[in-house]
């Protein structure tokens, strides 16, 4: 079995499959694709035979490639069930409330401040956009998470849930985020960023990393 991720050290999309791939216990390999670097790596191409939107991730198996970080992650659950931490819960009403959290972060949230959205948003208010659609659905996620917290953002198990939050976080945090509005989600933050699997996915770790080299 060979796994090779195309990730950027900063995407949280890349990151969020990086998380599940380290709870997992899995080997992998990153095969780094520069999101910024003459005009993005993503844009080339090679890089859309791999995937034709032009995003990371983008995760190969064994030859057979797969995009779509929600999809990978459910893929990675699917095959390695037994292994490492279960990402979505038996019960189906908690399993529904963790791709609920999952949707809204990797739908509702991230899409609106993504790297080709924020280009076209403009260098001046790329700040202001992002924190503000950030905050919206924070809201939104706060108060879901309101319901459905325990330890971590659904019940006392780690989840899929919060292999999407805590990537989130971190860019909540980059655009400037009030986070004392959000005391749920700094709570999971606090309780998961030394854990060994997050720290192991965080860009910081990453051999693409611009202050690792
Ligand atoms: N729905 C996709 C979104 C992937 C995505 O937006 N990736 C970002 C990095 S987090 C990207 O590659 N952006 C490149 C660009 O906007 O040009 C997924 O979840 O995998």
């Amino acid at each position: 079995m060979s796994l090779k991720l195309y990730s950027y050290w900063r995407s949280t999309c890349s990151w969020r499959v990086r998380i599940c791939l380290e709870l997992k216990g899995l080997p992998y390999e990153i095969i780094p694709i520069h999101l910024v670097k003459d005009g993005g790596e993503q844009n080339k191409e090679v890089y859309r035979k791999i995937n034709p939107l032009g995003q990371v991730p983008a995760l190969v198996f064994d030859e057979k490639v797969m995009t779509q970080s929600m999809m990978i992650m459910e893929f990675l659950e699917e095959k390695y069930k037994n292994q490492g931490v279960q990402l979505l819960p038996d019960d189906i009403f908690e399993k529904a409330k963790v791709r609920e959290i999952c949707e809204m972060i990797v739908s509702g949230i991230q899409p609106i401040q993504n790297l080709s959205v924020l280009n076209k948003v403009g260098e001046d208010k790329k700040m202001e956009w992002g924190n503000y659609w950030i905050t919206v659905g924070f809201k939104a996620v706060e108060t879901v998470l309101g319901s459905c917290a325990g330890k971590y953002s659904v019940g006392d198990n780690i989840t899929m849930a919060d292999t999407c939050l805590i990537p989130q976080m971190a860019n909540a945090v980059r655009f400037n985020v009030d986070m004392t509005q959000f005391p749920i989600i700094s709570r999971i933050n606090t309780a998961l960023k030394d854990h060994p699997a997050f720290k192991m996915a965080h860009p910081d770790n990453q051999i693409d990393c611009p202050n690792k080299n």
